[in-house]
């Protein structure tokens, strides 16, 4: 077993199927009931070991920051009505989960692994990251239920938006306009009180015919997403790998909980089922070419760089830390003397007040404060601004 910080949850209901309700007997159903009909459903928390915060984790989760900027809800940056009032926290955002400068983690690899070996029915991602793309898993059987950003429109006339445009205003942290009416352009993601992509419903029954579900890395709180593990069939068995709990599995009879990090599951998984190496391998094959990345970025770090780094990471994390203390205190403040509870209803306006919650007593770097590793490029762009 290892030392792995994952545990696997085996309460005493006894399995229907598996012949023990771990990653052990999830591998010798795999090889003696030859399953070829396996659907993985995941979400953020797959990707955040390759730096991509997820929403809902305390403190690492985009909603624990989002909430310093002080919109009325962390939620409002997914949010359409949000966005034609103020683009500017998507795009910030949207810089920071464009594809193309992360690298896939061994839980991608590991669905490319199931496609492979001829196992993979379908993968649904709520992720907007491709990143299961970059680890090999081809387009047909993906489906993006909360699409992604391989295409953008404008929200008033709909009219296409071009690729290079769009990549060059996202890596620019501007907001992009359509070239015929002049409104929003938006990736095609979907958003709080939008219609899900068609492939969603196209594919939404197919979970009934698995003979196996993988679920990783969400919190199965978005619907319809979160529907799709109850439409597999009773007596097929639904694997968790996740830091929590979530969506009541676990109640059936089969369901095995591997709670802890997905990379360290599916390695796990892999190990059991003799695919170790397979997977190690696969996962390497995803790094990016060094000699490219040395040519594009230039050479690694000297030592003292390294050191210069470091040091600048902490007094960065002291400056946020009390970043927060300070803004929650002024934020106290101001609610006791009843000056801050008005919702502003402009872009201009909810800049201003973020800005105004923020800086006040604080120097430029603090003024975003902790967003400063989510969104650096905010605090490049509040100092030269
Ligand atoms: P969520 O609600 O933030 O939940 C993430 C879940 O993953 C939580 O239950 C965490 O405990 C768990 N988790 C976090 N890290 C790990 C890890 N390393 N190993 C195992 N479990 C982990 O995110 P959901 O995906 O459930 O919510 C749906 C939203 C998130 C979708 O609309 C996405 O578009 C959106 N999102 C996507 C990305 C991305 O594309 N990478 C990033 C952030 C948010």
């Amino acid at each position: 077993m290892g030392n792995e910080s994952s545990t696997v949850v085996d309460d005493s209901t006894p399995p229907s199927v598996l012949e023990a309700r771990n990653l052990e007997g999830v591998a010798k159903y795999i090889k003696q009931r030859s399953v070829q009909r396996v659907v993985v459903m995941v979400g953020a928390g797959i990707s955040t070991s390759a730096g991509i915060p997820d929403f809902r984790s305390p403190d690492t989760g985009l909603y624990s920051n989002l909430a310093y900027l002080d919109l009325p809800e962390p939620e409002d940056v997914f949010d359409i009505g949000f966005f034609r009032e103020n683009p500017r926290p998507f795009y910030a955002l949207a810089r920071e989960l464009a594809p193309g400068q992360f690298r896939p983690t061994i839980a991608h690899s590991f669905i490319k692994l199931l496609y492979d070996e001829g196992l993979l029915m379908k993968h649904f991602t709520q992720n907007i990251d491709c990143l299961e793309r970059l680890a090999g898993v081809p387009g047909d059987m993906i489906v993006e239920a909360h699409g992604s950003f391989a295409t953008q429109h404008c929200i008033d006339c709909k009219a296409e938006y071009p690729d290079d445009l769009m990549k060059a205003a996202v890596a620019k942290e501007e907001v992009p306009h359509c070239l015929q009416c002049q409104g929003l352009v938006k990736p095609d993601i979907v958003f709080f009180g939008e219609a899900l992509p068609a492939d969603f419903f196209e594919n939404r029954e197919l979970p009934e015919q698995a003979d196996l579900c993988i679920i990783m890395g969400t919190s199965l709180t978005v619907q319809p997403f979160a529907s799709l593990p109850g439409l597999v069939r009773e007596g097929v068995p639904r694997v968790l790998i996740n830091m929590e709990r979530v969506g009541g599995l676990g109640s059936r009879p089969d369901d095995v909980l591997v709670l802890g990090d997905c990379d360290t599951g599916v390695r796990k998984l892999a190990r059991a089922l003799g695919w170790e190496q397979q997977l190690e391998a696969m996962w390497e094959a995803t790094k990016p070419d060094q000699g490219t990345r040395e040519a594009e970025q230039g050479p690694p770090p000297t030592r003292e760089e390294q050191l210069q780094d470091e040091v600048d990471r902490l007094t960065e994390e002291v400056d946020r830390t009390l970043g927060f203390s300070s803004a929650y205190e002024e934020r106290v403040r101001r609610h006791l003397e009843g000056t801050s509870s008005q919702k502003t209803d402009s872009a201009e306006e909810t800049t201003r007040r973020t800005t105004t919650t923020t800086g006040a007593g604080q120097n430029d770097s603090e003024s975003v404060g902790g967003l400063g590793h989510v969104f650096p490029h905010l605090a490049r762009a509040n100092k030269s601004g």
